[in-house]
């Protein structure tokens, strides 16, 4: 038989690269790259590559399985759909009989185009309780930015930039699809480089500015870029002058961090901070790339992606060519986070408002995004404000993805239900009574709009799943209609043709072209004569916020564990602690099991410094302990020049192939889950204390 070819995206990570599809006699042969799409240019990484592992692999779960022996049992028995889909539907009803819809909670991992699907069932079923990882991943930049300026700032300009500012984010190894292709250009046109990143990454070294940053100190650093750049008089004053609002407070309020205080918090030189935001305001026009883990993981995360937009702004680059855009999905309201789906905003007022964590994080009742996973425990175990019981997990490792793992796995293990969508077994399926298997991404249909710019783009189904794995939208679908929800799609088709709707297209038809894209305004707000936000400018100082107990103007707040704050805790660790930098092979704790992957990164290795090393007798490559007062894993050291002496990093995500490993190689049996930012809820995982010991075999 020959072999056919198709057009999709590629959906193992962000980047949503443009790829072909080939298939021959129904089975998957090939995944290349498609030179014709507008962002990926023909690029593809190992993960894209190595699909028809992940299809035809042995551990794929491809039967719904139900749990047998017990809550605490590990083993599943296969069961057929209809069986699978009546328990799911039945514990669901019985959950909203006994403690009312609230005590459902849908959750979905790092998006994987799931939440528009499962906010609608929510909204119809009545629980606006929609969990994902947001506050660690994407949604302080939206609140922190959204509330400046009325946008979020993740649409850099990379190509037409004369200075790219790549501040916690290293899309080399987490965005290289979508990015990394623009980056290039404007490099190679000329642009100069600036990194924040504590540790030397490729992009890093070769930048024109590299400030070795002391982790959880970037608030500081961008207070102090502010007074360099009004100090110097190098903002855009005209800019500043119709378009902004509270540019005296805020002058006022940087003054005091200075090039000279800003060096003592930082661990930087004077002189190089001086010298970064120099080149930043000094040249035009520069865009901002803000990590979208890196800027999400701090306790003060709401305030620095304020202080990045802040920076932006009065230097005359928001919505700038080559600085950055304000790209509205062609999707709009029916986009991936649209409005139209969000069950908080859709449910009736009273029951949107027991939406968790809304008493604690008010702004995310008027920015709305997913509850924060950590909202959810006490819930789980102690009934407040009140119970969840039940919870459907939908391509999401709780155990491995949240901070203080352990206490994720205890509350999932006390819940009356759980069920679990996901293509392999993992610590988290393990709690689950019931696991559906799903299609993979080459295996059904789909569209995607978000972060994609001003594109939507067609993921074509290119073979049909395996027997018996199922399309989670039908899986939805199907839970509906055995449920009565009312006005749930009754298809897939249905669900992509409504998300379609505004562009007055089909999936048929969308299919064909494979994307379609609106035209964007630069500078839009001279069009419309007002920013999105209170004041109709850019809140340089954000009054408004008072009325939600949220400071005015960024703050700087010491990480709550470090040599600052806790100088108790930093004699028995000594060690600063950043966790999870994006590692190409792999997409957090998922691909594990793949050979081809798993080959070329088989263990957790920690960047440490040698001298720190050698002064604990630690050898490059030996297996150390690294304990925090939470916790003690097993990961292997490795000599890593590129970072202070007293930093180190570990990744995340590994616990596959190891007894217990969600135990004993999960860095976030380290990690804490306390104090959230205040605004964001984000979780603070990239600054905590550590210490390394060597490795005593039992
Ligand atoms: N310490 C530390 N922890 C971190 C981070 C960090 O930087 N440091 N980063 C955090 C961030 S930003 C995020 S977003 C979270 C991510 O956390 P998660 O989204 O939970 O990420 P994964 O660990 O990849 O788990 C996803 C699961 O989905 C399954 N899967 C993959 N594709 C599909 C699909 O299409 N359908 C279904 N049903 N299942 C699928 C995979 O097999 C895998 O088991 O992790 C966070 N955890
Ligand atoms: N291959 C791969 N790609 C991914 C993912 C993956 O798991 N694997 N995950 C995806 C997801 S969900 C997300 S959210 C994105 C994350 O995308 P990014 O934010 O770009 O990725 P990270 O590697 O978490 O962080 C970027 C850099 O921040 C640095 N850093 C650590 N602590 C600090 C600090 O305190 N201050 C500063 N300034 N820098 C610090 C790290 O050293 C790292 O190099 O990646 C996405 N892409
Ligand atoms: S970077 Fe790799 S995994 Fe991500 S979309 Fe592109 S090919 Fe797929
Ligand atoms: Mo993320």
């Amino acid at each position: 038989m020959s072999v056919t070819k198709v057009r999709s995206i590629c959906f193992e990570c962000h980047s949503r690269c443009g790829v072909i599809v080939e298939v021959k006699d129904g089975r998957l042969t090939k995944v290349k790259g498609d030179p014709d799409h507008p962002h990926s240019h023909g690029y593809t990484c190992p993960k894209g590559r190595a699909a028809a592992e992940m299809i035809y692999h042995p551990q794929r779960i491809t039967k719904p399985l139900v749990k047998v022996g017990g809550k605490s049992s590990t083993r599943f028995e296969e069961t057929s759909w209809d069986n699978a889909l009546d328990i799911v539907a039945s514990r669901l009803l019985e959950s909203r009989e006994k403690w009312g819809a609230e005590s459902v909670v849908f959750g979905t991992g790092t998006t994987r185009g799931m939440a528009p699907y499962l906010n609608r069932f929510l909204t119809l079923f009545g629980s606006p309780n929609f969990m994902a990882p947001s506050n660690m991943s994407g949604g302080p930049i939206v609140l922190g930015s959204a509330a400046t300026c009325g946008f979020g700032l993740v649409d850099p300009d990379f190509a037409n930039s004369k200075c790219i500012l790549l501040w916690a984010h290293n899309p080399e190894a987490s965005w290289p699809g979508l990015y990394m292709y623009d980056l290039r250009q404007g490099l190679k046109s000329g642009a100069k480089l600036i990194v924040v990143d504590p540790r030397g990454t490729p992009l890093a070294k070769k930048a024109d500015h590299w400030l070795k940053i002391r982790p959880g100190t970037d608030v500081a650093l961008l207070l102090c870029f502010i007074n360099v750049i009004i100090r110097n008089n190098l903002y855009d004053k005209d800019f500043v002058e119709t378009w902004t609002t509270g540019f005296d407070k805020l002058k006022d309020h940087v003054s005091s961090y200075t090039p000279k205080r800003c060096a003592e918090i930082t661990w930087l030189r004077a002189e190089d901070i001086e010298a970064a935001a120099v080149a930043f305001a000094g040249t035009s026009p520069a865009s901002i790339g803000p990590g979208m883990g890196g800027v999400c993981q701090a306790n003060d995360s709401f305030d620095l992606n304020r202080g990045l937009t802040i920076i932006s702004a009065i230097t005359g680059n928001l919505e700038a060519k080559g600085g950055n855009l304000n790209c509205i999905p062609p999707t709009k309201k029916r986009s991936c986070y649209g409005p139209d789906f969000s069950a908080f905003l859709n449910l009736p007022r009273e029951q949107g408002q027991k939406m968790l964590g809304l008493d604690r994080f008010p702004l995310i009742g008027h920015i709305p995004i997913p509850i924060p996973p950590q909202v959810v425990w006490p819930a789980i175990e102690t009934g407040t404000p009140y119970p969840v019981k039940t919870v459907g997990l939908f391509a999401n490792n709780s155990v491995c993805a949240y901070p203080n793992s352990q206490r994720v796995r205890n509350a999932l293990s006390t819940l009356d239900f759980l069920f679990a969508v996901d293509y392999y077994h993992t610590p988290t399926t393990e709690l689950a009574d019931v696991i559906l298997p799903p299609a993979h991404w080459t295996e059904r249909d789909e569209i995607e709009d978000l972060l994609m710019r001003n594109h939507v783009f067609a993921q074509v189904k290119a073979l049909d799943p395996v027997p018996e794995c199922r399309d989670e939208k039908q899986i939805i679908c199907d839970l509906a209609a055995r449920m009565g929800l009312n006005g749930y799609w009754g298809s897939v088709q249905e669900t992509l043709d409504y998300r379609l709707e505004p562009i007055g297209m089909t999936f048929e038809e969308l299919k064909h072209i494979g994307h379609f894209s609106t035209p964007f305004t630069y500078r839009g707000y001279e069009k419309y004569g007002k920013f999105r936000t209170p004041s109709g400018k850019v809140e340089l100082c954000a009054e408004y916020l008072s009325m939600l107990g949220i400071p005015a103007l960024p703050e700087f707040k010491e990480p709550d564990e470090g040599p600052a704050s806790s100088p108790e805790l930093l004699k028995e660790y000594p060690l600063i602690l950043t966790t999870g930098g994006r590692n190409i092979v792999y997409y957090h704790s998922s691909h594990r099991n793949i050979a081809s992957l798993k080959k070329r990164s088989p263990d957790p290795e920690l960047q440490i410094h040698p001298q720190t090393a050698r002064s604990l007798g630690v050898t490059d490559g030996e297996w150390v302990y690294i304990s925090s007062p939470r916790g003690r894993v097993e990961i292997r050291a490795r000599y890593f020049s590129d970072i202070n002496p007293r930093v180190v990093h570990a990744p995340h995500g590994y616990w596959y192939g190891v007894e217990d490993g969600w135990k004993k190689l999960n860095i976030n049996m380290l990690t804490s889950d306390e104090p959230l930012c205040p605004v964001t809820g984000s979780v603070p995982i990239k600054a905590l204390l550590c210490r390394i010991e060597k490795f005593v075999k039992d």
